[in-house]
């Protein structure tokens, strides 16, 4: 096969607007090129008329959006003669950057919050061979420990403060506008550390021809400057999403104890944090947040309604969504994108415990079998 029609991952795709240079060795694991699902069933169900999208990140090839920036970070990495990544997590970065690592022939060190980590991400970290750490703390400590350790050191952190990794994601915004062939009007996406949403605004911005902000904006107040900044039609209102329990931005404030059903996002320590307000206040959009009640129900929506199985931090962008078309906050006729940033398999405890659905049992009998059947048909 030629290898010019592979699918070759983000960078190539996207090189031109990416920091390499015809030298650079990517490595890649062929991320992205992700679907941009409509969601008709739901459409139908909530009777509002607006056109609903999903971004399907899940389906990357560690079953989550953090492949986007870890091929970019860890192509870089190797380029700079680095010999060993590191990172905090709540899960899904650790996966992503075990699985990089393993493809470049590096090592990768990774520290994991105790006990609050999805069993699906664990294990693809330990089969991918990186230096599982396990603290007893969560993934703000974590993220104290792995800037200390790698200052000076030969380490580099591929958290999203690595900005190689904003570059990377930012090419889900690209893969969106080639897709719809013009911009959503809104778009919906979970915010934990805040690097996505950064990065989203960074791809919709270059594709605009605009510079998105760089400036710091430390709190949202009415005085905010970018509240004045004027909306560039071309870019979409970025609405994101915190679970009630580690919601940060909502309260605006850093919090210590971050709790969530949706443990992807069980952060109270955001490091994109002046990034993602310029994003919100820039694009005219907003942040709120999300019960886990609520969560799981957009979890179960999804896979019940649509047959799209997402993990809980997930979901709670088409939560969001919908419950801003419901209360008045998103126009009718409104083009509406959602990021569902990692795969439902992540974490089946989650799913299986909050599925609602029963696991009937029965004798190996014909008749049993048919009553069951033929009672609920
Ligand atoms: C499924 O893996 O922070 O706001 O350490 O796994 O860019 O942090 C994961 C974050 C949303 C939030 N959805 O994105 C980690 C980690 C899923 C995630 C987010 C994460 P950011």
């Amino acid at each position: 096969m030629s290898e010019s029609k592979r699918y070759q991952g983000i960078i190539e795709r996207y090189r031109d607007r990416l920091p390499v240079t015809p030298a650079t060795q990517i490595i890649s694991l062929a991320e992205g090129n992700t679907p941009l699902l409509r969601l008709e069933n739901i459409e139908r169900k909530i009777g509002h008329a607006v056109e609903l999208y999903a971004k399907v990140e899940g389906q990357n090839p560690t079953g989550s959006f953090k492949d986007r920036g870890m091929t970019m970070a860890v192509t870089q990495a190797v380029m700079d003669g680095s010999e060993a990544i590191i990172c905090a997590s709540t899960g899904n970065t650790s996966a992503s950057a075990a699985a990089y690592a393993a493809r470049a022939g590096i090592r990768a060190f990774v520290l994991i919050p105790d006990g609050k980590i999805a069993l699906g991400k664990l294990a693809q970290a330990m089969i991918e061979g990186a230096y599982v750490i396990q603290i007893k703390g969560n993934f703000d400590e974590g993220m104290q420990l792995v800037k200390k350790v790698a200052s000076g050191s030969p380490l580099t952190i591929v958290n999203s403060i690595n900005p190689y990794r904003l570059q990377g994601q930012k090419t889900a915004a690209f893969e969106i506008i080639d897709t719809l062939g013009r911009a959503p009007d809104i778009h919906g996406i979970p915010v934990g550390n805040a690097g996505n949403i950064s990065a989203y605004w960074t791809g919709y911005s270059e594709y605009a021809g605009v510079s998105p902000a760089t400036a710091s904006c430390s709190f949202c107040t009415d005085a905010c400057p970018y509240s004045e900044i004027p909306k560039v039609q071309a870019r979409p209102r970025m609405f994101g999403y915190q679970a009630a329990g580690a919601a940060p931005f909502v309260l605006g404030e850093m919090i210590d104890d971050p709790d969530t059903v949706a443990t992807a996002i069980r952060i109270g320590r955001p490091q994109s944090w002046d990034l993602a307000w310029a994003a919100v206040h820039e694009s005219g959009g907003a942040l709120a947040s999300l019960t886990d009640e609520e969560i799981i129900q957009a979890q179960r929506m999804l896979a019940d309604t649509e047959g799209v199985f997402c993990e809980p931090a997930s979901a709670i962008s088409v939560g969001g969504i919908l419950r801003d078309v419901e209360n008045g906050n998103i126009p009718e006729g409104s083009l509406i994108a959602c990021t569902l940033t990692g795969h439902g398999l992540k974490d089946p405890d989650t799913a299986i415990n909050q599925s609602g659905g029963r696991v009937i049992e029965i004798p190996a009998e014909l008749d049993a079998v048919k009553r069951t059947i033929f009672d609920n048909l």
